[in-house]
């Protein structure tokens, strides 16, 4: 088979990581899939279908629609997001089983359509938590997510959803659709009497009823962390620090059982050290996929989200992308959130402009890096 030079020097040199993007979906994103591609060196997509509700079945027409016309515009779409867990299957309700088939019904239908990598998370109720989803920061002028705990305060979990759906722009937010969240209160009653091991359990028993589908049809499932990396509100939350993510691998020990490395949610916790964790992972081939991103300490549980750049945050990307370079480099990875800069207007986390300089700064480390091994 005819090989271009450059896919020969990627053979070679082991440059197999794929660049990617967030993207919600025609008349859900502000960004085109065109500004997308013109973005140096990216792939493809991380996509998502944004109006599935968690437990629905992602339909194949929707899917064939959804990837074609990805396609169309010179894109891969080989990771997808969000394809939320039903709350039932956390809490382990006798409903839980009709919900897991669903769950492998899309996994094939996905698979069938070329993906390979779906991201999710294990997450009680609450998919990320900020306190400020456009914190202006003043060395800048540039605004960014931010959280600080004592912000939190008195604030009711009901508190927080309202103000979070109000700062978005009018854009619906991943984790915060309003039907997961219209019954709020019952359950979070629910999770009152459900500890981490009990919701361990029913992580467990979702694992053993998805991953021999995705072993058929050679999809893997990427867990995304809590974010922030602690407990909020009181719920169980099992996904945020090395030793919880051993304990996932172990559920149900396959290949297809791996973890969405998202640097700037484990990242939030500076107890978590992000190199050695990619290291510790990426030996054991337990990373799907990445989400690359920079946070700068502000105090005990208090954090923004920074440029993608090293100094601008208190992560070290360069140790961050050859931690990924020598154990996992044939991966995908994404800019995660930016901040909104040159007054651009959009989807907290998700502009176009912050995030495409991220991707060209995580090509650009990792040029270096590759250039620098070969030449060892
Ligand atoms: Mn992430």
């Amino acid at each position: 088979m005819f090989r271009t030079a450059a896919e020969k020097l990627l053979e070679k040199e082991k440059i197999t990581m794929k660049m990617t993007f967030r993207w919600y979906g025609e008349g859900r994103d502000n960004i085109t899939l065109k500004q997308i591609r013109q973005i140096p060196g990216m792939s493809g997509l991380m996509g998502v279908l944004d109006e599935k509700a968690a437990g629905e079945v992602w339909e194949e027409d929707e899917i064939k629609a959804y990837v074609e016309h990805v396609h169309e515009a010179g894109l891969e779409c080989e990771v997808i997001e969000s394809v939320n867990v039903h709350e039932d299957i956390k809490m382990g309700l006798p409903t839980r089983d009709k919900y897991i088939e669903n769950y492998c019904t899309t996994i094939r239908n996905l698979a069938k359509y070329g993906v390979k990598v779906i991201v999710y998370n294990f997450m009680p109720v609450f998919d990320w938590l900020r306190t400020d989803l456009a914190r202006v920061i003043p060395e800048d002028g540039s605004n960014s997510l931010y959280f600080d705990e004592k912000e939190l305060g008195d604030m009711t979990p009901v508190d927080i959803v309202r103000k979070t759906i109000e700062d978005c722009n009018g854009f619906s937010l991943p984790g915060w659709e309003p039907e997961r969240l219209a019954e709020l209160e019952t359950t979070l009653k629910r999770y009152e009497s459900i500890t981490p091991d009990d919701l361990r359990a029913n992580y467990k028993y979702f694992l053993d009823g998805i991953i021999p589908t995705c072993e058929e049809c050679g999809v893997v499932m990427a867990c995304h962390p809590d974010d922030p990396a602690w407990p909020i509100f009181g719920l169980p939350r099992i996904a945020h620090s090395q030793e919880d993510y051993d304990k996932i691998v172990a559920l149900h020990d396959s290949p297809c059982n791996t973890l969405c490395l998202c640097t700037g949610s484990l990242g939030s916790n500076p107890d978590n050290d992000i190199p050695a964790i990619i290291r510790h992972f990426g030996e054991m081939n337990r990373i799907g996929c990445l989400h690359v991103r920079n946070v700068k300490y502000l105090g005990y549980h208090k954090f923004r989200e920074a440029a993608h750049l090293s100094s601008d945050g208190d992560l070290d990307l360069y140790e961050i992308m050859k931690a990924v370079y020598d154990t996992c480099p044939d991966t995908y990875i994404r800019p995660d959130h930016g901040r909104m800069i040159w007054d651009e207007v959009g989807r907290p986390g998700y502009g176009l402009y912050d995030r495409a300089l991220g991707a060209t700064y995580i090509n650009g480390l990792w040029e270096a890096i590759c250039k620098e091994n070969k030449n060892k």
